[in-house]
């Protein structure tokens, strides 16, 4: 963990190191990704049938590719009734949420005449990739399939390795829960490319969102453009903005909830009291010793944990806009107005009662994010994902008259005489037909 103080001559070098320092050291995997896909453009599900051995140890058959309803009802049947209680508030709200954020048509008619127009139409088909084992979190089936349910898209097929034939009942409840049923036990690169391209049993999809490991995020970039996809999420961060009016203890957690996910996880804290500061790192140390993920969010926070001690909250709100974090939470007398100071994250929460995780499960908005300093310029994952526009127009003989010779003009200085003509010749005639 480093100490920062902007009060520091050498702060803004320091700083810009920080910036700079690549977290994500996922090896190159472009090669061995690039014969996967070809392999399962080959031959289809005889390829997953064979990787799927290969990779997971599992032997599997077109017939069994697929979860069968009956087992997805025996996953539910088997979560316990808290948890699938647990399973409905979050669920609820994330679907309330992006239902709220379902646009509306654009129509309107012009001086000219014109009536112009941007329809929103859902995808036909998603693709929803689950990564296996460890990393299978119930909560991201939620954020992934429920805003493109929300959007409208009729076909959500979702992938899942099942290493050594293991998959985790609350996945497959989380997934009948957000109106998943078409589920497929195979992951990795090859999952992604039946998604992509389709074989005898998988029908293709028009855009694969979901995270993955390095082989996923790899198959994602090279099926882009046959499909869509969702930004490549890279290691998880924070920053926390609080005054020395706030809880060093509950501080430290909220830094060592990043930090557990992930060795090359994010948690900065920014803070104006350096009292605050120190009780901060100390807790931190002192919560480090009862978490069972000790390991990781210790060597995050070690390795990439920070405090910056700032003099005013105007300088805070500099930084935060040049970390450009993932998740931002604000812990100062008026959260709210500082939050308006700041251009750049990809979810906030505000207030000492609002911790990150609260989000990473029933709060409502998306847990999926942009990192990396992304946000400068990406959103998180929304219905928006899920849907696309079509422009329209119409417009009469008039209103063609009042814009067609400026087309004309434009058509003729770029030589398209085709364009030029299929306009003038209707401004000559006056008539439609
Ligand atoms: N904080 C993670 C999401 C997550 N947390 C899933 C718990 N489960 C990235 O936003
Ligand atoms: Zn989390």
């Amino acid at each position: 963990m480093r100490r920062l103080s902007t009060a520091d001559p050498g702060f803004g070098a320091t700083f810009d190191a920080l910036l700079e320092e690549a977290r994500d050291t996922t090896t190159r995997v472009d090669a061995p990704v690039a014969a996967i896909i070809a392999d399962v453009r080959a031959r289809g599900d005889a390829a997953l049938i064979e990787l799927t051995e290969r990779f997971d140890r599992v032997r599997l058959t077109p017939e069994t590719l697929r979860v069968t309803s009956a087992e997805i009802d025996a996953a539910v049947a088997a979560v316990p009734a808290p948890l699938a209680e647990a399973l409905e508030v979050a669920a609820g709200r994330i679907e309330a949420f992006h239902a709220a954020q379902l646009p509306s048509d654009l129509r309107m008619t012009d001086a000219a005449g014109l009536t112009l127009g941007m329809r929103w139409t859902p995808l036909d088909a998603v693709g929803l990739y689950v990564p296996g084992g460890k990393a299978a979190y119930p909560s991201s089936v939620l954020m992934n399939a429920i805003p493109a349910r929300a959007a409208g898209v009729g076909r959500i097929a979702m992938c899942v390795p099942t290493p050594d034939g293991m998959l985790a009942p609350l996945v497959l409840a989380a997934a009948r829960r957000a109106g998943v049923d078409e589920i497929y036990r195979i992951g990795g690169a090859q999952a992604v490319a039946a998604l992509a391209w389709g074989t005898a049993t998988i029908r293709p999809v028009d855009r694969i969102v979901g995270p993955g490991n390095a082989y996923v995020a790899e198959a994602k970039r090279q099926v882009f453009g046959r499909v869509g996809i969702d930004s490549i999420a890279g290691p998880s961060e924070v920053v926390v903005l609080a005054d020395g009016r706030q809880n060093p203890r509950h501080v430290a957690l909220d830094l060592l909830a990043q930090a557990e996910h992930d060795e090359a996880a994010q948690s900065i804290l920014i803070t104006d009291d350096a009292a605050f500061a120190d009780a901060v790192a100390v807790a931190v140390e002192i919560a480090l010793q009862a978490l069972p993920r000790a390991a990781i969010a210790g060597a995050s926070w070690r390795r990439n944990g920070a405090i910056v001690l700032v003099r005013d909250w105007d300088e805070a709100a500099g930084l935060v806009d040049r970390l450009a974090p993932e998740h931002l939470q604000i812990m100062t007398a008026e959260p709210e107005a500082l939050f308006g100071r700041i251009r750049h994250a990809g979810a906030a929460f505000l207030g000492a009662w609002c911790p990150e995780a609260v989000g990473d499960y029933v709060a409502g908005p998306n847990h999926v994010l942009p990192t990396g300093r992304t946000s400068r310029f990406a959103s998180g994952l929304s219905v928006y994902d899920f849907l696309k526009r079509t422009t329209w127009v119409a417009a009469d003989a008039a209103a063609l008259g009042r814009v067609g010779p400026a087309a004309v003009a434009l058509a003729e200085a770029e030589g398209l005489q085709a364009h030029a003509r299929s306009i003038a010749i209707r401004l000559d005639s006056g008539q439609p037909a």
